[in-house]
């Protein structure tokens, strides 16, 4: 057994660096190159490893304090030159040289060593490990004169946090751009991410981990003057929901237009006769009843194990309501069983009772299939994201009178758009082409929504 100090190896120009962590405590057993501690320098962190495997004896430094090069932190026991020979001798590797190469001689990643000094002291270099946010990018990878090369990585969007830190944010899954950092000047400690993933257990978040990556935050502020709004109860919900529908469902969207000149007529008519006011969204409603009867795939969900589907025996149909305080979705019940003036009163309550923040759980579920309608709004194309798990919604803009080829003339006809997402998963493209044939046929002759 022999003992040996552990020294500061060769940190530039730097003095009296802090120590930020100590990694080790009295009688821990080290692999060579493991972390000891970690110190901080204004622009970058790094751990000071192991020169070889041993147990740690006498630590002289702590938190706090400030080390420069050469500094004893810690005495180390190792097996020296008799237990490497009793480790040949017994048929296992001896502790490779830990000696570093040659002054000028290129060290880990390409970059050449400083000197650092004599023989006996040269260590591997400190581990480089990230520069701080507000190190400026440098123009290339070669240090400066006089700069150790750890602090020469490129790193103005990495989080502030120490080696330690980031490896238990990696155990976790933790993305450290997302975790707010409340050690000094920022930085992030290991409570910042136990206390992240507490949150995001607790809020259901799902972005630690997810694989997905997240934006980085910005500091809006450096551009301009910004103002907070907190984000209205159902326009968090609803975005949950968006997000995971966004996720899960492999969207495609079909579009086509429907020629609704003779229905906008009927439309019209009807309202004046029957004194309810009939808009385009119930006549939609109805039409699209009766594409589900034809077309039963639309009408189903996909089973959890995704090894079947559930093939719905009735048609509750939900339809998008804006109301200031973000997007709900009421769902009309029974369309099959219903005509087109009560499913218009239906939907003008249910409406209302949206925008008036009325609306009850229950008349938000079961939905088979829903409609987004921006026609009373303006806009053409879009592609709406399918209210999971259904697996199909239909997005309709506004109508607009367009020439149409009859095959002798041009014709002014009422082009209704339409864009009908769908799970790829559960419906395939040909089919969906032809629902949204028979929903255009549909609409655009009413008679054919009573065969
Ligand atoms: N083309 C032309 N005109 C249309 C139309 C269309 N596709 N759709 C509606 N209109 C007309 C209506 O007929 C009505 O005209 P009149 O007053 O002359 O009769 C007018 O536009 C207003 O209709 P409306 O949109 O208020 O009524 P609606 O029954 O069609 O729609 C509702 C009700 C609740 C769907 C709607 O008010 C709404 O909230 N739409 C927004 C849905 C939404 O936000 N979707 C996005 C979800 S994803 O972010």
């Amino acid at each position: 057994m022999s003992r040996t100090d552990v020294k500061v190896p060769a940190i530039g120009d730097y003095k009296d660096v802090p120590v930020i962590e100590v990694l080790v405590k009295d009688g821990d057993r080290v692999e060579k190159d493991a972390a000891l501690i970690t110190l901080e320098s204004e622009k970058a962190t790094m751990e000071v490893p192991a020169p070889e495997a041993g147990v740690v004896r006498g630590i002289r430094v702590k938190t706090g304090d400030r080390v420069s090069e050469g500094t004893v932190i810690l005495a180390l026991e190792t097996a020296g030159a008799e237990g490497a020979a009793r480790a040949e001798g017994s048929g296992k590797r001896p502790a490779p040289d830990t000696s570093a190469p040659a002054a000028g001689a290129p060290g880990p990643g390409g970059q050449p060593k400083p000197d650092i000094g004599p023989k006996e002291e040269q260590r591997p270099p400190p581990a480089p490990t990230h520069a701080r946010p507000a190190d400026p990018a440098p123009a290339s990878s070669a240090p400066e004169p006089g700069v150790p090369p750890w602090t020469v990585q490129a790193g103005k969007d990495i989080p502030h946090a120490s080696p330690m830190v980031r490896r238990v944010a990696r155990e976790f899954g933790v993305e450290l751009t997302q975790v707010k950092g409340s050690g000094p000047k920022g930085r992030i400690i290991e409570d910042d991410v136990k206390g992240f993933v507490k949150q995001s257990l607790g809020s259901g978040r799902r972005d630690a981990g997810s694989g997905i990556p997240s934006i980085p935050p910005q500091d809006f502020s450096l551009y301009g003057p910004v103002e907070s709004k907190p984000l209205a109860r159902i326009r968090k919900i609803s975005a949950q929901h968006l997000h995971r529908a966004w996720l899960n469902v492999p969207h495609v969207t079909q579009h086509d237009e429907a020629d609704i000149t003779e229905l906008e007529a009927f439309r019209k008519a009807q309202s004046e006769e029957t004194g309810t006011k009939l808009t385009l969204l119930p006549f939609i409603l109805k039409a699209v009843s009766v594409a589900l009867k034809q077309f039963p795939e639309f009408n189903s969900s996909l089973a959890p194990d995704g090894e079947s589907l559930v093939m719905k025996q009735y048609c509750h149909l939900g339809f998008a309501a804006d109301t200031p305080n973000g997007l709900v979705v009421p769902v009309v019940r029974d369309v099959w069983g219903k005509g087109i003036v009560q499913l218009a009163n239906e939907c003008g309550e249910l409406a209302k009772k949206a925008r008036d923040g009325k609306l009850k759980a229950d008349e938000m579920k079961g939905g088979c299939f829903s409609v987004s309608s921006l026609g009373g709004i303006g806009g053409g194309f879009f592609t709406p994201i399918v209210n999971a798990p259904e697996v199909a919604i239909l997005g309709v803009s506004r109508a607009q009178m367009k020439p149409v080829w009859d095959g002798k003339t041009f014709a002014p006809r009422l082009l209704c758009p339409l864009s009908l997402s769908y799970d790829h998963r559960v419906i395939d493209g040909a089919y969906a082409a032809r629902f949204i044939v028979v929903l255009g046929k549909l609409l655009a002759d009413l008679r054919r929504v009573a065969l």
